[in-house]
């Protein structure tokens, strides 16, 4: 709004000709969305805790998690809310990447709010109906890869890390890949969401890796520099990627160790979707699965962790899955899990960002 309000003044005042800039932009995205959740994180803390909004702690898991009984969640309404303000704030909104990103965003947010509705109100851990969650989720994921498939000028071809010329054209089978990373990608932040700070710490790393891609994808001279699919208007998204960089250095703020409050699924879903999301329009799907590398490391536990308990009638790989479980009952202290973690999703993000010129 900011964008369209003020950059037209710069034929009447020069110094507005600023609103110009992404860079400028993203930069006041991020500080915007981080003061939001500054501001208002206290008061909705205290208002999730006045409607007892606490989190039910499953008996059967790491015993130190019983004393985070009633630890508000659905934390995620804050980090939804200073994503979006800033995004509307800061971004040109003409253009339409913005919007199909801010519908994932809010529509997986939505399903998330009502599986922690329902897991608050039934006070168990069960939720909404595990297909109906995922059914939801797979109407919003294909509803926007079809919109892809079919726009002029968006193309079905995946980009493959380290292979600069190696470009396969999926045709409608683009579809079942892009909705397959935006329900896979939610998912897989909600099956890490399960210490204070190890969801948000890697998704920081992600938002802000995709920043800088979004701006080089949006760029034609460094697109071409770089040798990456260039796609018109996705610089926008570095605005996105930065307001959600800011809502969640934000949201960290109070969910760093011991924390004040969790995101619930309707944060986990809702940045998980947007992510699944950004790499697809940035025509980077596949280094998600390097950037997000933790989310793909948990996911992986609990796929073998599952398939070998049930094969071997009831035999463990890890301690328990995911796997953030097994290192705490090997007996790390919960901060030492989540920082070792965080270091693991920043030298991911590295090795991705590092794609760009090992090619
Ligand atoms: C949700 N959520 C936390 C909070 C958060 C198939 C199976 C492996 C699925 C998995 C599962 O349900 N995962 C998804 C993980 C829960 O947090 C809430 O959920 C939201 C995110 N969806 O925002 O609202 C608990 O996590 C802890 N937490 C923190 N800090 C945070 O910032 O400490 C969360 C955020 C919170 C809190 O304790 O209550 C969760 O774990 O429920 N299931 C599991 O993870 C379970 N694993 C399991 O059963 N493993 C089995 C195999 C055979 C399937 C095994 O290995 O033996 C464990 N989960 C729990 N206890 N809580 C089992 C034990």
């Amino acid at each position: 709004m900011l964008y369209h309000l003020l950059y037209p003044l710069h034929t009447t005042f020069s110094s507005f000709n600023v609103f110009r800039y992404i860079t400028f932009r993203t930069i006041y995205a991020t500080v915007t969305a981080l003061i939001i959740c500054f501001v208002i994180g206290p008061w909705l803390i205290k208002k999730l805790q006045s409607l007892q909004i606490g989190q039910p702690i499953r008996d059967d898991g790491p015993q130190t998690h019983l004393s985070k009984k009633g630890t508000p969640t659905m934390g995620g309404i804050l980090i939804i809310f200073a994503v979006v303000v800033s995004t509307l704030l800061w971004a040109n909104l003409t253009v339409d990447y913005v919007w199909l990103t801010i519908l994932v965003i809010v529509g997986f947010g939505l399903i998330g709010f009502l599986d922690d509705y329902k897991k608050l109100s039934g006070q168990n851990s069960r939720g909404i109906s595990g297909k109906v969650r995922l059914a939801g989720e797979v109407v919003i994921a294909l509803f926007i890869s079809i919109i892809l498939y079919l726009k002029p000028g968006f193309t079905s071809t995946v980009t493959i890390p380290f292979f600069k010329t190696v470009l396969p054209d999926l045709g409608w089978g683009y579809i079942v890949l892009s909705t397959f990373i935006i329900v896979g990608t939610a998912n897989a932040v909600n099956l890490t969401d399960g210490l204070d700070g190890l969801a948000i710490g890697p998704t920081i790393t992600c938002f802000m890796t995709y920043l800088l891609f979004a701006y080089f994808a949006g760029n034609i001279k460094i697109s071409s520099y770089l040798q990456i699919p260039y796609v018109v208007g996705t610089g926008e998204l570095a605005i996105l990627c930065g307001a959600a960089f800011g809502a969640g250095l934000g949201f960290l703020w109070f969910n760093t160790y011991p924390a004040q409050v969790f995101m619930g699924d309707v944060g986990s879903l809702s940045l998980g979707g947007a992510l699944g999301t950004i790499a697809v329009l940035t025509k980077q799907e596949i280094l998600l699965a390097i950037v997000g590398g933790i989310f793909v490391i948990e996911t992986f536990s609990v796929i073998f962790q599952v398939g070998w308990f049930k094969v071997s009638n009831g035999k463990r790989i890890f301690r328990m899955a995911p796997i953030h479980h097994h290192f705490e009952l090997k007996g790390w202290a919960e901060p030492k899990v989540i920082v070792r973690f965080w270091i693991i999703s920043i030298l991911l993000a590295l090795l991705a960002i590092s794609t760009l010129k090992l090619r």
